[in-house]
């Protein structure tokens, strides 16, 4: 197998050498730590004896997870792997996941307790119980039944952040039809080649949503889609805004007629456990959008585990509330499926989080008495940038577990949600997974953890991780390299929608056996893992491999920044040159002289050899819809080239603002 180095690909530098290149530069020094409250450790659903537990007996330990689940029929064997890496959990079980996330608990007599409390953005809201919820994802699965959507049929999903989403994607699961749910941003064109690879007959949107105070349409986007989907049969429309649409007759149907006229009785049948449960595109860096593939049992088990597990969950008393959309793989687990297979009480809520204020989450925390929240450190980032004074002013003190998922969080923006938001009083449980894992897989048990801001730490119970250098050997304590996972695990992807082989190639070509995540990492001097960002962003300067992450830590760490990017940019003397872009919390103006406090500040951080080129102070920064800084075109940007594909941006408006500030691209 070639032993191509990691970083020929991604930035076309070629002046490295053996020496220099095989590990990432180990920069950044933390050394706070926070053990677990003494309350939260003495009441915590885990305790330290489950690491040694699975590490005992990793299958037989999935095994005992998979009874937390009703299944219709008991799966006798856990994992048949002899085709790897095409992976079959509990194989021989069958489930309804519908049945599991809402029946259920209607059935152990919890009809009335309220599943999710829905706040839509101009401030209606709705309180739906599991009973309700039973029986709206009954009609609704009755509907798509008379829609003619058969078990294995694909139905794509474009919804924004209300009630139906949920009901949606849970009768989709009820009858087998597996969901491909788009962003309900997506443009036209990513909306209809998603429903092209899925081969979806079925859609179900909305006239629209509510989105920074004003209604924003989504039908008009399906129906530019489906100019070149004509395989298309029905469209089911909710009505949310109720802002005019174009109509097609006989293509599309009001959910309100179709859905609110069927039965509200629907008898689930058992799928195998390998049963397709849903598609979910990622876009990837570079060519087509991968239909990242998930199934039944094996999903739902680590969903569930890893839901009650992490967030410690109780699901009697707690208000667990996750920010993110429905759109991106943190919804589908940890709003959709982990939450609802443990019967939990939900937040959910429609808009952006400052409209009408800068203060509206908070507010929804203390209307609600939120007491696990789950978000994104672009989330937190921005709200350090509005200032502490915002958050000041509402009472957060029924939060007892925070949560970050996304990107790599910034010590200094832990430090800050800690403070700000947890009280100095919640543990902080950073989980690294992906769309491919499907499920959490690193992160501290908030019961069981002394807690490193900026480290997901280890790896869960049952779940096996390991940093290794060009030649997959583990690296030693204090080394950098490459996130791999050695064992298969419940949640895993099991391919690529239509392409097996793009599936091997992409995740498991690199080394024989190892699961190749995309992403550095180092271990500290404990075996702790700290993740340095994508490998394709890992910066070359003067032979040394940069993590994006640290500088961009170590610029987050100045007191006047609220958030930072950072690039390699080719140059003719060091291979690449640092290019920072900057924003400036609120309460800092851009004065003279700040561009070299910074560059100085990071030299004084992490070395000089760290220290950046180029700082340019800028009012946003261009990310994607689940928070993730696009450092792609930044680079673009920076090397003053045009701009590549901003299909996934939220806001494409910001590239030109951050044009305009740049000399030389004038
Ligand atoms: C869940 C999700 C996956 C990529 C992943 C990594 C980054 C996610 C992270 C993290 C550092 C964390 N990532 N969580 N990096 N620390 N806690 O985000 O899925 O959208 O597929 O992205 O996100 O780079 O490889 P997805």
């Amino acid at each position: 197998m070639s032993r191509k180095s990691l970083y020929d690909g991604g930035n076309g530098v070629s002046n490295e050498t053996p020496e220099t290149r095989d590990a990432l530069s180990n920069l950044l020094r933390e050394e706070r730590r926070f053990p677990p409250p003494p309350a939260v450790a003495e009441s915590a659903n885990v305790t330290a004896a489950a690491y040694d537990e699975a590490d005992a007996d990793r299958l037989g330990f999935w095994k005992a997870q998979a009874d937390r689940l009703s299944w219709a029929v008991e799966p006798t064997e856990t994992l048949d792997w002899s085709n790897a890496p095409f992976a079959k959990w509990f194989a021989d079980g069958k489930l309804n996941v519908a049945y599991n996330c809402v029946d259920r608990h209607v059935e152990a007599g919890l009809g009335d307790r309220v599943a999710i409390h829905w706040e839509g953005e101009p401030g209606d809201s709705r309180a739906v119980t599991y009973a309700e919820l039973q029986r709206e994802v009954s009609r609704a699965a009755n509907a798509l039944t008379e829609m003619g959507v058969q078990a294995g049929d694909r139905v794509a999903i474009y919804l924004p952040m209300i009630p139906e989403a949920v009901v949606s994607m849970l009768a989709c699961a009820r009858i087998g039809a597996p969901h491909s749910v788009v962003f309900g941003g997506f443009s036209a064109d990513a909306v209809a080649s998603r429903i092209q690879d899925a081969d979806a007959r079925v859609v179900i949107t909305a006239d629209g949503g509510y989105r920074r105070g004003k209604p924003s349409a989504l039908k008009p986007a399906i129906d530019d889609a489906l100019a070149s989907c004509p395989d298309v049969r029905n469209v089911l429309v909710v009505r949310r805004t109720g802002e005019d649409v174009a109509w097609t007759e006989g293509r599309d149907v009001w959910w309100h007629d179709a859905v609110g006229n069927a039965s509200d009785t629907h008898t689930p049948e058992a799928f195998d456990a390998e049963h397709p449960l849903f598609i979910l595109y990622t876009s990837g860096t570079t060519g087509k959008p991968k239909g990242i593939l998930h199934t039944s049992g094996g999903y739902l088990t680590q969903a569930s585990y890893t839901h009650w597990a992490v967030f410690d969950l109780k699901p009697e008393t707690d208000v667990y509330w996750c920010t993110a959309d429905i759109g991106w793989v943190t919804g589908h687990s940890y709003i959709v499926y982990g939450p609802l297979a443990n019967g939990a009480t939900q937040v959910m809520y429609e808009g952006t989080p400052d409209t009408p204020h800068q203060g509206r989450w908070w507010e929804v925390v203390q209307k609600y008495g939120v007491s696990i929240l789950y978000t994104a450190p672009t989330a937190i980032r921005t709200c350090m940038k509005w200032g502490d004074d915002i958050p000041a002013k509402f009472d957060l003190s029924s939060l007892r577990v925070l949560g970050s998922v996304g990107e790599p969080i910034n010590p200094e923006a832990w430090i800050w949600y800690r403070k700000n938001i947890g009280g100095d009083r919640c543990p902080i449980v950073d989980t690294w997974w992906q769309t491919e894992t499907g499920a959490m897989m690193i992160s501290p048990l908030p019961g069981v953890t002394a807690t490193k801001p900026g480290s997901a730490q280890r790896a869960l119970p049952g779940i096996s991780a390991e940093v290794v250098d060009d030649n997959a050997a583990p690296v030693p304590n204090g080394g950098g390299g490459y996130l791999v996972l050695n064992e298969p695990w419940p949640s895993m992807l099991r391919t690529i929608w239509g392409d097996d082989e793009r599936f091997k190639d992409t995740y498991w070509s690199r080394w024989e056996g190892l699961y190749f995540a995309g992403d550095g990492a180092k271990k500290d001097e404990d075996g702790d893992i700290w993740l340095l960002g994508r490998v394709d962003d890992v910066m070359l300067v003067s032979g040394h491999n940069i993590s994006t992450t640290e500088v961009e830590s170590a610029l987050v760490s100045h007191p006047k920044v609220a958030e930072s990017a950072v690039v390699g940019a080719a140059d003719a003397t060091t291979g690449q040159a640092i290019v920072a872009f900057v924003i400036l919390r609120g309460s800092a103006a851009e004065e003279p002289g700040i561009v070299d406090e910074l560059r100085n500040h990071v030299g004084a951080t992490l070395g000089p050899i760290a220290k950046p080129k180029k700082v340019m102070i800028v009012e946003e920064l261009p990310k994607t819809r689940s928070g993730k800084i696009m450092r792609r075109l930044l680079r673009d940007v920076a090397e003053n080239r045009e701009l590549g594909d901003v299909q996934t941006l939220t806001d494409a408006s910001v590239m030109s603002l951050i044009q305009a500030k740049l000399p030389t691209a004038a």
